[in-house]
């Protein structure tokens, strides 16, 4: 029965089944953990997400692409300062991961953009999505939503900052 209400509330991108929430993924020497962003602020059509990826593997790999049925579509940013004003990036093709390193997504740096949020990111909920690796392959994950004040210092929110 519970599982059924995730499910129900899993379709609106949402889930807040704690046991759903495992911690850390792998798919084939690609390891990912950490993954979060941080609830809606109200009116907040996008959300950030985070998370760091391993690679084990002797071989570089690249986070092609991230899909998510919680939002209308999903890209991959990077943050750069021009004349002192920090502005999001969409990455051509895809962020790399090094051979036998890691690359960690982190606020002011590298993120998982969530466009257009089909409901807002709830305090204690995941937020679903398929991560797709050029060697690895592909592995769905779930990223842990967060208190909106998260992390706060380098807060490139997406109010002020044009896409
Ligand atoms: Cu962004």
């Amino acid at each position: 029965m519970k599982f059924r209400t995730c499910a129900a509330i899993a379709a609106f991108g949402l889930c807040a089944a704690g046991s759903v929430w495992a911690g850390d993924y792998k798919v084939g020497q690609i390891e990912v953990d950490d993954l979060w962003v941080r609830a809606s602020a109200p009116g907040q059509t996008n959300g950030a997400g985070y998370l760091d990826i391993d690679n084990d593997a002797k071989t570089p790999d690249r986070l092609l692409s991230v899909t998510s049925s919680a939002a209308e579509r999903v890209e991959l940013h990077t943050v750069q300062t021009e004349n002192g004003v920090a502005r999001m990036r969409q990455v051509d093709g895809g962020i790399a991961v090094p051979a036998d390193g890691e690359v960690k997504l982190r606020p002011g740096g590298y993120h998982v953009m969530f466009i257009k949020l089909k409901a807002p990111f709830a305090e204690g909920g995941t937020v679903p999505a398929t991560l797709k690796f050029e060697r690895a392959g592909e592995v769905a994950v779930q990223f842990k939503v967060k208190p909106a004040g998260h992390m706060p210092g380098m807060d490139h929110g997406h109010g002020g900052m044009k896409h």
